[in-house]
């Protein structure tokens, strides 16, 4: 159409023009998407873990990046020269406040990034030079999707198998085993006396009881317990307040047979449409479309809990990685066929040890990673393990101490010049843990001070980031 309305275009420039939209064309077939999931529970460092993401990728093009990245080889390879924020793909989903964080990070009186309630996506884009044989030299972008979520949610990936009458034996063996420890516990189990399973409910009785479950997923959340399920009424998101969220597991005798607008079979219907509308729509949407995976550990927290938080973060973990794991029977695999190619665990904030200790972190790491999951011991291929650091609030130095050279830590403010926080147990176990309850300091630290458009200081980033993308560059 456009040769003939018009007349001055000579069939040269008619060529040029469609041989760079073929040109377009082939590009946008060679620009790349991956999606990466960071997974961990709650309060593991997610947040931190994509703020320093996003941060370094901002960073790419700009000059000395490739000093701060020397083990992601790829970025001079492939030819790196921009990296940014582009927009998000699903209009519907809050943005990742990137900036937010980051401003909170550089203030003279630094912010950790805020905990998250909510889910939220970020979009990047980087900017590179093809250099394999079809085109060199093209230009080429890859686009990285990453999801940030509350670790909470996470939890109830457990309830995708379990039936009502599942979940409530469950939760009835963990009100039992933790009754001595968790307060609120004899009040809960008495409410049975109260309440007729066969029944009309009465609502606020319902409400009641209800009320009192959460209060006491709270208490066992506030012991470092990780079996916190539902997780919603403890983080409702946009659910607060929605029936879909209020019931309980039924902690007493399940009745054979009850009539269909009972409490029984209330508390019964609601719990499946959460496990079906909530539970199974966030995993599909989070796991589904997954390329990669970064599962953040916290191991100085699983140290940190009593003999009650290891049994319960190791029952936890065993759940959650058996449905992480690609092996076959996987149920993920079979509900939502994932088409996950590669994982990563990391042992997040390794800045609370010195540089000689990160070898145990990394082994304690895999120890806990491996007694937990069969599958994943026998899947090695696609699997690393790493340390890192996301924001790292420490500094190690070498100090003269007693005549030795000795590794300490510093945070870089004048009232704590260094300090020395232990050694960490390269072993999961309960051993290890009493060691590291005795031996151990585990300060809660400040960010670290940073100036306005400097980049985050991290450990190992670059190692993640080489994991993450050099196949894809
Ligand atoms: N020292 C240190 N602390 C960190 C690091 N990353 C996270 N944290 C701490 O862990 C807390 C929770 O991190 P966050 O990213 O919000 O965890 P999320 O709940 O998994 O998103 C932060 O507020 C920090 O106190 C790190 O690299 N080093
Ligand atoms: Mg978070």
């Amino acid at each position: 159409m456009r040769l003939f309305s018009d007349p001055f275009k000579t069939v040269d420039r008619l060529f040029d023009e469609i041989s760079d939209s073929i040109n377009e064309g082939v590009n946008r077939l060679f620009d790349k998407e991956i999606k990466i999931g960071v997974t961990g529970f709650s309060r593991g460092g997610k947040t931190a873990f994509i703020t320093s993401l996003v941060n370094t990728i901002l960073n790419f093009g700009n000059e000395g990046i490739t000093d701060k990245l020397p083990r992601f080889s790829e970025y001079e390879k492939s030819g790196i020269y921009y990296g940014g924020i582009a927009p998000n793909h699903d209009l519907s989903v809050p943005a990742f406040p990137y900036h937010e964080y980051y401003d909170g990070l550089v203030k003279s009186e630094p912010i950790w990034p805020v905990a998250t309630d909510n889910i939220s996506e970020i979009r990047l884009e980087i900017r590179f030079r093809e250099n394999r044989f079809l085109m060199p030299g093209e230009h080429r972008n890859l686009y990285i999707d990453i999801w940030d979520y509350p670790g909470e949610w996470l939890i109830d990936l457990v309830l995708l198998e379990q039936s009502y009458e599942d979940f409530s034996f469950m939760m009835h063996n963990q009100v039992k085993k933790l009754s001595k420890f968790v307060k609120g516990t004899e009040e809960l189990l008495s409410l049975g006396s109260k309440l007729d399973p066969l029944r009309s409910p009465d609502p606020r009785l319902l409400k009641e009881s209800v009320a009192l479950y959460v209060n006491w997923l709270k208490e066992c959340k506030a012991l470092g317990m990780s079996l916190i399920v539902p997780s919603r009424q403890v983080l409702p998101g946009s659910l607060a307040g929605a029936p879909i969220i209020e019931f309980m597991p039924w902690l007493w005798d399940i009745p054979s047979d009850y009539p269909k607008d009972s409490l029984y079979a209330v508390m019964k219907k609601r719990y499946e449409s959460y496990r079906k509308d909530i539970v199974e729509n966030f995993y599909e949407t989070m796991f589904s479309k997954l390329d990669r995976q970064v599962i953040l550990i916290d191991c100085f927290s699983a140290l940190k809990g009593g003999k009650e938080a290891f049994e319960n973060v190791n029952d936890t973990f065993e759940t959650l990685l058996k449905n992480f794991s690609y092996g076959e029977n996987n149920l993920l695999r079979r509900i939502f066929s994932p088409k996950i190619d590669k994982v990563i665990f990391a042992a997040t904030k390794a800045d609370q040890v010195t540089y000689d200790e990160e070898k145990h972190l990394l082994s304690l790491l895999r120890s806990m990673v491996t007694s937990a999951s069969h599958e994943i011991r026998g899947q090695n291929t696609n699997c690393q393990y790493m340390v890192l650091s996301s924001i790292a609030a420490t500094k190690c130095l070498e100090i003269n101490y007693d005549g030795k050279n000795t590794q300490v830590l510093s945070t870089g403010r004048d009232e704590d010049k260094y300090f020395y926080p232990g050694s960490i147990p390269s072993q999961w176990s309960e051993q290890s843990m009493d060691d590291f309850q005795k031996h151990f300091i585990l300060r809660k630290l400040p960010p670290p001070l940073i100036k306005p458009g400097d980049i985050i200081p991290n450990i190992n980033m670059d190692v993640m980031l080489s994991y993450l993308l050099k196949d894809k560059l």
